[in-house]
């Protein structure tokens, strides 16, 4: 879409349940920056939104860690996140929250036009159920093997090691994160968004019409999710946090008790929601920009949220009357030193990390929020993973920024102080020569490329181009050698024109460089538009391509270094820091799954227990009763009945002949109706699965262990 009237951009929802990391930045949130500061440089309808996500089981699950409550956890992370995103300046029009009231209703809303109209499903199946906490266990209230890539610890939304999205279904062995414990299955009801009713429209509107202007790996996931057949998804959960699902019946809201919406139901809506506020704060009509046809909707996304952006939204969209995005612009994931980033396996650099650690600690240390921004667009992945690296970072920083950017605009202010009285000179036009043509033509070129780029989404090229105006820059004041001019301004009648001409042409060049970064580098553009003593307004990005941004005969200020070189103590202090973290992180880890040690005994204490060597002769299923097996042991002297509480990781064909350690003494116990004499050993590991306790060789029945 060419010129719309209107541009709605919007970058995904971040979950607010901890700090957020560079790794998200790169992904959602700078290209959508970027994005709107081109657009607004351009003087264009555009409104940027965004907010936290904080619904959905991510927020309860890290309020049981933390030991409080989700309303606790989301009223701490919010703002975090928020100044997180301010300091390095992801400039939102506003940045809204899904638990504010007008968010939940406009949810409700949603879901009940969508109701009303017949194009939910409302069905009864059985889910997983967590017995002892008595509630269903949704999306990551289960874990388990991921059927993908086997990882073991995958959620029942998702797998965080290969990105697969997943349905509790598919995981294998799963265990509920609130007890630990294998789940049963229950009857609940629940509606459903029929996808597969909308395949035709997913074919048509994605894999035709925007086959060539959407990335390669937003169109290829549509197609293998449609390949692999498109299904009813659940829109709505059996839990207590999240928006309350509501039915409106005869014009009378109904409230349904124990169900919330599905929280990628009601988070994208969150968009929606977040205009409307931003429309009442600013006394504008949010309407517009989600009904107008002529209104360019764009979704920022990390390549996990494809599915969600590119299908489900977009239908929910279509069946509720709104606009559908324009484009998905999607990024692959950003790994670190050599491994994925991760915040919960302490590798990863939080934003606010990196604020802490370089912006705040140095005296007009936004220049290094410019400088983490640099180098995630230099190495942005738009087509496949990127990595980066603390040296990358470093080498960015030295050899690109000091020394071609900063270099540039350094040099041609001191050279304008010292050979040209420290104001824009004239230029003299009968003496310009091809070399002052072509630098004339790339500032032009530039600017046309970058436009196309930025258009494009292709934002880490467009960022090149900038920087090599700058190294054309030097280039060409080099060739100029205007400090050797200099020496023959009296044997050389025209030296002093062609230092004006040299001079005149870098400071435009300069003015013109500051236009073109600003989307990518705003602090930057911000310093520069100081040292030229002039307003904002001279971003604005008709602006580009002029050479007479700064009038003949004004005077300019002192030059100020843009950027500082980085050190290698700074750059291994970090690489040591990141190591360290993920270090403690690992044992803090294991010690929160270990449980605590019981209180000490004496040997005595111990040595009444009286442990044997039994085999295993005969079991079976105990009728109503799901976990529960009826084991025949041979205790070599006796044979004995036990119940034990192990069906549900062993069937009973297979532990025949098993070898067990069993507690002999324990004082019979009536199970199910059956007596239990006695109580086999099990090991448990951290997933909650079962383990039998026995010798490393067979060995007779009835051999005690102490
Ligand atoms: N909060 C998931 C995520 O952070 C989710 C995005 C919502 S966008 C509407 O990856
Ligand atoms: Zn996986």
């Amino acid at each position: 879409m060419n010129n719309p009237k209107r541009y709605l951009i919007t970058s995904a929802l971040p979950y607010a349940n901890g700090l957020k990391h560079i790794g998200h930045l790169a992904g959602a949130y700078l290209p959508a920056d970027i994005y709107t500061r081109y657009l607004k440089a351009q003087k264009r309808d555009v409104v940027f939104v965004c907010g936290s996500d904080e619904h959905g089981t991510a927020i309860p699950i890290q309020a049981m860690k933390e030991g409080t409550t989700p309303q606790a956890i989301i009223d701490k992370y919010h703002p975090i996140i928020e100044q997180n995103f301010r300091d390095l300046g992801i400039a939102f029009d506003i940045y809204h929250r899904t638990s504010a009231p007008i968010h939940h209703t406009t949810a409700q809303e949603f879901f009940t036009v969508l109701n009303n109209h017949g194009d939910l499903e409302i069905k009864e199946s059985e889910q997983y159920y967590d017995e002892d906490a008595k509630t269903f266990l949704a999306d990551r209230f289960i874990k388990g093997t991921c059927p993908n890539c086997k990882y073991d610890n995958a959620f029942g939304d998702q797998c965080e090691r290969c990105g697969k999205s997943l349905s509790p279904e598919e995981l294998i062995n799963p265990i509920s994160t609130l007890s630990g414990k294998p789940p049963i299955k229950k009857l609940t009801k629940h509606w459903y968004l029929p996808l597969n009713k909308h395949e035709d429209f997913l074919r048509e509107w994605v894999l035709k019409n925007h086959k060539d202007d959407w990335r390669a790996n937003v169109v290829g996931q549509v197609k293998s999710w449609i390949d692999m057949g498109l299904q009813p998804r659940a829109v709505t959960r059996d839990l207590d946090w999240g928006v309350q699902v509501k039915t409106m019946v005869n014009d009378q809201w109904s409230v349904v008790e124990g169900k919330v919406l599905y929280v990628w139901f009601d988070a994208p809506i969150g968009y929606i929601s977040a205009t409307k506020q931003w429309a009442l704060d600013n006394g504008k009509d949010w309407q517009p920009y989600w009904y107008d046809k002529d209104t360019k909707l764009v979704h920022f996304i990390g390549k996990d949220n494809i599915v969600f952006h590119a299908m489900i939204f977009p239908i929910m969209l279509k069946l509720h009357g709104n606009i559908l995005p324009d484009n998905v612009p999607s990024n692959e994931f950003m790994n670190l030193e050599g491994d994925k980033m991760s915040t919960s396996r302490g590798w990863s650099i939080e934003m606010d990390e990196y604020i802490n650690d370089w912006i705040k600690k140095e005296n007009g240390g936004e220049s290094m929020a410019d400088v983490l921004r640099y180098y995630l667009t230099a190495i942005a992945p738009e087509t496949k993973d990127s990595e980066f690296t603390w040296k990358g970072f470093q080498e960015a920083n030295n050899s690109e920024l000091v020394s071609i950017l900063g270099n540039y605009v350094n040099r041609t202010f001191v050279l304008m102080h010292k050979l040209c009285g420290g104001k824009v000179p004239t230029f003299h036009n009968e003496i310009i020569d091809e070399t002052d043509k072509q630098l004339i033509t790339d500032i032009l070129n530039t600017k046309l490329k970058v436009e196309q780029l930025i258009e494009g989404y292709k934002f880490r090229e467009a960022q090149f181009e900038v920087i090599d105006l700058a190294r054309k820059a030097n280039q060409y004041m080099q060739k100029k050698e205007p400090w050797i001019v200099a020496k023959q301004l009296t044997e050389n009648p025209n030296a002093q024109k062609l230092i004006d001409n040299c001079l005149y042409l870098c400071l435009q060049l300069t003015a013109n460089l500051a236009i073109l970064i600003n989307p990518f580098l705003p602090f930057t553009a911000k310093k520069m538009l100081h040292m030229m003593k002039v307003v904002d307004r001279m971003l604005d990005w008709k602006n580009a391509g002029s050479l007479k941004l700064l009038s003949v005969g004004y005077s300019l200020r002192e030059p100020q270094l843009l950027f500082r070189k980085i050190e290698d103590e700074e750059i291994n202090f970090q690489i040591e820091k990141l190591k360290n973290k993920s270090l403690k992180t690992k044992v803090e880890k294991i010690k929160s799954e270990t449980p605590d040690l019981k209180p000490e005994i004496q040997f005595e204490d111990f040595s009444k227990i009286d442990l044997r060597i039994g085999t295993i002769i005969s079991a079976e299923k105990v009728e109503k009763a799901d976990k529960l097996l009826k084991l025949e042991i041979d205790l070599g002297f006796e044979k004995r009945t036990i119940v034990s509480g192990i069906a549900l990781h062993y069937k009973p064909e297979e532990i025949i002949g098993k070898q067990v350690t069993v507690v002999c003494n324990l004082a019979p116990r009536k199970m199910r109706g059956i007596e239990s004499n006695g109580m086999i050993l099990m090991a448990e590991d951290k997933a909650g699965k079962l383990y039998f306790v026995n010798p490393d060789n067979t060995i007779d029945s009835g051999s005690t262990v102490s």
